[in-house]
């Protein structure tokens, strides 16, 4: 009989190391892990394995339909990564409760219902089919009841599924999710890496329904593709994320660690505030030297992490932004932060992005 493993879902077989699944015994009365989950949860090692999209689209067309209630989950520190068309288009036609992890990495003194009806706004351009926005922190526990109660209401006894991109916290929800309830259950593998969940996991809801684990989608444009495996700890987001301000006149330039370079080209002195993983340090230097200065520090730590496909400043792709309306905005970096700040018809600002970066402007989330 076929067994799968309980931590990431995958087939479990013995006869190719290299393959998902591995373990070297498969024991008939047991439940149990792969040894990749095994040594990642024991001993924090991590083998990386590359979801194909194509896999993933077979995955949803192979079970979902447009009766099954989607609880897509977005990472409210990455939304540019994890809230766009490109998982919209697998769910044209369910029901879609959003929910928006990781809240414990905004800073607390933002109102959770300014959020909501943040997202209940945004949302309108990708989807008329959310019915819920709800605000969660795996992590923090805040609002896992909540969750399962909505799953609850609006199931219809059909399979729920948690769709969203790698990394979001789909699969820390459901171990939350059991926890609450002291399931006696066994928790589902969770990292820092992207695609920790390889197949689906499937949790009962009671006799008829379950609530489905799956594999995330990966998206190209966010930093985590572009950064060694050394330096993911800078952008893993395990604490509240400081906002740190700085005034700038028009001939500065912000380094955020060696991954980007933020300068502001044209305008009047303003204040800009960067919302960025903790550990990144930022370091300001003149417009005029920004290049120098990291092609003078290639090989120190003085601009650290650097992306893995950019070796002199010259690499780095240039995106020149010019700002159309008075208002307070954020530019947004995938999978790196963004940067808050009041903008004025004309200012210049100029990004260098590593090549397959992107970024996008919104208004201003908080
Ligand atoms: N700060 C914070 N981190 C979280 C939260 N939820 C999950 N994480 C972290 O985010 C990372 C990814 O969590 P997973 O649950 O493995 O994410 P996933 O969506 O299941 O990822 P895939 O299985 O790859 O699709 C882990 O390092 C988690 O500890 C949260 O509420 N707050
Ligand atoms: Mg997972």
């Amino acid at each position: 009989m076929s067994k799968y493993c309980y931590g990431c879902g995958a087939l479990l077989q013995t006869t190719n190391k290299d393959q998902i699944g591995y373990v070297p015994r498969i024991k008939d009365n047991e439940e149990m892990l792969c040894l990749r989950c095994y040594r990642s949860i024991h001993y924090h090692e991590f083998k990386k394995i590359n979801i194909e999209q194509t896999y993933f689209d077979k995955l949803i067309n192979d079970n979902i339909t447009r009766k099954n209630l989607i609880v897509l989950v977005v990472d409210l520190f990455d939304l540019s990564s994890s809230l766009n068309e490109s998982i919209f288009k697998y769910i044209k036609h369910n029901q879609i409760l959003l929910v928006a992890n990781k809240r414990d990495l905004i800073l607390k003194n933002v109102n959770n219902n300014k959020i909501r009806n943040y997202l209940k706004e945004y949302v309108k351009q990708y989807s008329d089919n959310v019915i819920e926005v709800l605000i969660t922190s795996a992590n923090k526990k805040y609002h896992i009841d909540k969750l399962l109660s909505l799953i609850f209401e609006y199931h219809n006894n059909y399979h729920v599924y948690m769709l969203g991109l790698s990394n979001v916290g789909k699969s820390s929800l459901i171990n939350a999710i059991l926890k609450s309830k002291d399931i006696n259950e066994q928790l589902i593998t969770v990292s820092n890496y992207l695609n920790t969940t390889l197949d689906m996991i499937e949790i009962p809801l009671n006799n008829k329904v379950s609530l489905i684990d799956m594999p995330g989608l990966n998206y190209l444009g966010q930093m985590i593709n572009y950064v060694k495996e050394d330096d993911l700890n800078y952008l893993d987001t395990k604490k509240e994320i400081k906002a740190r301000t700085y005034q700038l006149d028009s001939d500065q330039s912000i380094y955020i660690g060696g991954l980007v370079c933020f300068s502001y080209v044209n305008g009047e002195r303003n204040g800009f505030t960067f919302f960025v993983n903790n550990p990144l340090k930022i370091h300001r230097t003149k417009y005029d030297s920004s290049f120098s200065l990291f092609d003078n520090h290639t090989t120190d730590h003085l601009l650290s992490p650097k992306p893995i496909n950019v070796n002199q400043a010259s690499d780095f792709i240039k995106h020149t932004i010019t700002i159309k309306e008075d208002d307070k905005m954020d530019i947004v970096i995938a999978g790196l932060g963004w940067i808050t700040f009041f903008g004025f018809i004309g200012d210049e600002i100029e990004l260098l992005l590593p090549p397959g970066v992107t970024y996008n402007i919104r208004p201003a989330l908080i």
